[in-house]
């Protein structure tokens, strides 16, 4: 979303050639081996059956989250929402869930109680996957066109709930059957107390996440962000800095939708170059996505982003669905 310089045009030219000669090499394989997970041992069906995902339990659980009201750090809806998120977690069945307490400073001084929750499942294995979304809400609605809606928080059913919502119903799954590897879901605090134009006063729970970790020396074999995946007719193309971290990962993920029949809303395109928690992740070593809506045709960003009308009403389990069965489908298949 921002202004780039030649150097990172070129890049992008170049990434772009990528992802088109990528496409050109699997888009015509229709064998139930093809792709990248086919050599995985626990590819558990065939290739064109998702897992088992509910929409629209995903659905209540981002409504679930809007009706504590907006979740900015250091108001009552915050602290009340991060104690139920952490309790739905142990209810699913992670092995542990660890909270994270931090005191974070904010661009304009700002000191924000903030909280990451960790759940695991299977602690102990090695080979982990770590999937992870924020939880906190923008405190200004500062995209809104009407000025006096700029200064009032949003509710961020799209923005926060949306990819809490999703792995909310990915660790219910979990819980009725277990992986057999290891998957953390961790729902980061504080990224969106940001300031255009100041890259480090954004994501600062991830940037707390990767520094000090709540496990000592944790590390993940891959991760994925979930980012505003719950806007009605949303579209998700690969993200720039995910693509040059982990394009085995961005290529499994884009080839499972294709196989489900999700191409349109997962079209295997280059997206936008995007900061966001995925950035912090990868600073540390781990490999990862950011799945996030980025449309160029309608200048980008859902049309709701940071106003008063990122609310339900722009929420669809049909998007909760898509995005949830992709995610699902490369767990149940690699973990
Ligand atoms: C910026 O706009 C700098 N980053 C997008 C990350 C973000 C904000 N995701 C949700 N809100
Ligand atoms: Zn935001």
């Amino acid at each position: 979303m921002s202004r780039l310089g030649t150097g990172m045009r070129h890049e992008i030219a170049a990434f772009a050639l990528a992802v088109l000669l990528g496409v050109m090499s699997s888009g015509a394989c229709t064998s139930v081996n093809a792709g990248a997970q086919s050599d995985s041992a626990e590819m558990n069906q065939d290739a064109s059956r998702a897992a088992v995902f509910n929409g629209d339990s995903a659905y209540r659980y981002v409504a679930k989250q809007v009706e504590f009201g907006p979740r900015v750090p250091n108001t009552p809806a915050h602290k009340l929402a991060g104690d139920w998120l952490a309790s739905e977690l142990r209810r699913h069945g992670a092995q542990e869930v660890i909270e994270q307490p931090l005191t974070l400073r904010a661009f304009d001084g700002t000191q924000l109680q903030a909280r990451n929750i960790l759940a695991r499942y299977n602690p102990d294995a090695s080979e982990r996957i770590l999937l992870l979304a924020h939880w906190d809400c923008r405190p200004w609605a500062d995209e809104d066109k009407d000025e006096a809606k700029r200064s009032l928080p949003v509710d961020g059913a799209n923005d926060g709930a949306s990819g809490v919502g999703v792995l909310l119903e990915v660790a219910r799954q979990l819980g009725l059957k277990s992986p057999s590897k290891g998957i953390d879901i961790l729902f980061v605090d504080a990224e969106d107390w940001g300031s255009e134009g100041d890259e480090d006063s954004w994501a600062l729970g991830a940037q707390a996440f990767a520094a000090n970790p709540p496990v000592k020396g944790y590390s993940a074999k891959e991760a994925i962000l979930l980012d505003m995946v719950g806007g009605e007719n949303a579209t998700f193309r690969r993200e720039y800095f995910s693509e040059k971290a982990a394009s085995d990962l961005n290529a499994s993920l884009w080839n499972i939708a294709s196989r489900l029949g999700y191409s349109s809303t997962f079209p295997n395109q280059p997206g936008s170059a995007i900061t966001d928690d995925h950035v912090r992740l990868i600073e540390t070593g781990i490999p990862t996505i950011d799945i996030i809506e980025y449309n160029p045709a309608n200048g980008g960003f859902n049309p709701r982003w940071h106003t008063s009308a990122d609310t339900m009403e722009g929420i669809s389990s049909i998007t909760l669905q898509a995005v949830g069965d992709v995610v699902m489908t490369y767990l149940r298949n690699n973990y």
